[in-house]
C-alpha cells in the first residue's frame, strides 16, 4: 500500500494473507497476496493469485505477518476456483477473481469473533468519488519486500470514462474492472496487495466493492489502480459457494 497507515486490530476482520510453501524452500509459508473472507468457508481473492501446483493456506485475524497472534486462525486450502473467463494479456487481466475454500484443523471453517468476520458482497454500484478503503501487506514506498503489518489507505472512486481515458489505461479497462485512486499519485495498492479487498461503506455497513487486480506501477500519476468489478460476479460468487 502507497499513503497508507498502520490498519488497527479488528479494523479490517475481513482481511486474508494467502500464503504458499514455496517449493524448494526449509521455510515455512509466504504471503503472496491479499483476500476476502465473504462466508465463513470461503475467500475471494484474485485470479491471478493462484499459482498452481503449490500448497496454499490462508492467515485470518492478524495484522502483524511477523509473528502469531492470539486474534489469529490458520487454515488450509482444500479448493481453489478461479474464474472460467480469467485471461491475462501484457496489458490487463480480465476477469481476475477466484474463490479459495477454507478447512480448519478441527475440519470446520472460519470461526467469527471480534478480529475476523465475514464481508458482504456489494449488489449495485457505489457513486463515482466514494470514499472507499484498500488493505494488504504489499510494497510500499519504503519497502519492495512489503509491509510486515497490515496497512489501509482511503481511495476514491474514478469514473470510468476517465479510467478508459487514452492518458490513463484506454481500452485496455472493461467493465469487470474500475479504477480507484487518485490520478495525481500517491495513495494506491500496490505487489502483495493483489486479491485484497477495496470495501466501500454505506448505513454503517462494509461491502466489498473491488479486488486488487492491476496497475501501471504504483503511486504514479494518471495510473491508478484497477479493481475487478464485484457487482459483476456476484451471481457467479453464489453458484460457486453455495454447495452443501
Ligand atoms: C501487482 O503487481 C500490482 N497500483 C498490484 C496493484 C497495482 C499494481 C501492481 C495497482 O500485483
Amino acid at each position: 500500500i502507497y499513503g497508507g497507515l498502520k490498519a488497527l486490530p479488528g479494523a479490517q476482520p475481513w482481511q486474508a494473507s494467502i500464503q504458499i510453501r514455496p517449493k524448494v524452500s526449509t521455510l515455512g509459508f509466504k504471503h503472496i497476496c491479499g483476500g476476502a473472507l465473504i462466508k465463513p468457508c470461503w475467500v475471494m481473492t484474485a485470479g491471478h493469485c493462484i499459482v498452481k501446483g503449490h500448497d496454499f493456506q490462508v492467515v485470518l485475524g492478524g495484522v502483524d505477518l511477523g509473528k502469531v497472534e492470539p486474534s489469529e486462525q490458520t487454515l488450509e486450502v482444500v479448493e481453489t476456483i478461479v474464474h472460467e473467463q480469467y485471461r491475462e494479456t501484457p496489458e490487463s487481466v480480465y476477469n481476475d477473481i477466484a474463490l479459495l475454500r477454507l478447512r480448519a484443523k478441527d475440519g470446520r471453517c472460519a470461526k467469527e469473533s471480534q478480529f475476523i468476520r465475514t464481508v458482504c458482497l456489494a449488489k449495485e454500484s457505489f457513486p463515482d468519488g466514494s470514499e472507499c478503503k484498500i488493505s494488504g501487506w504489499g510494497v510500499t514506498p519504503e519497502s519492495q519486500y512489503g509491509s510486515s503489518q497490515l496497512l489501509d489507505a482511503e481511495v476514491l472512486l474514478i469514473a470510468q470514462d476517465v479510467c478508459s481515458d487514452p492518458k490513463v489505461y484506454g481500452k485496455f479497462i472493461d467493465n469487470t474492472m474500475f479504477c480507484a485512486g487518485y490520478l495525481d499519485g500517491g495513495v494506491d495498492s500496490c505487489q502483495g496487495d493483489s486479491g485484497g479487498p477495496l470495501t466501500c461503506e454505506k448505513e454503517q455497513v462494509h461491502y466489498a466493492y473491488g479486488i486488487v487486480s492491476w496497475g501501471d506501477s504504483c503511486g504514479q500519476k494518471n495510473k491508478p489502480g484497477v479493481y475487478t468489478r464485484v457487482t459483476h460476479f456476484v451471481d457467479w460468487i453464489n453458484a460457486k459457494t453455495a454447495g452443501p
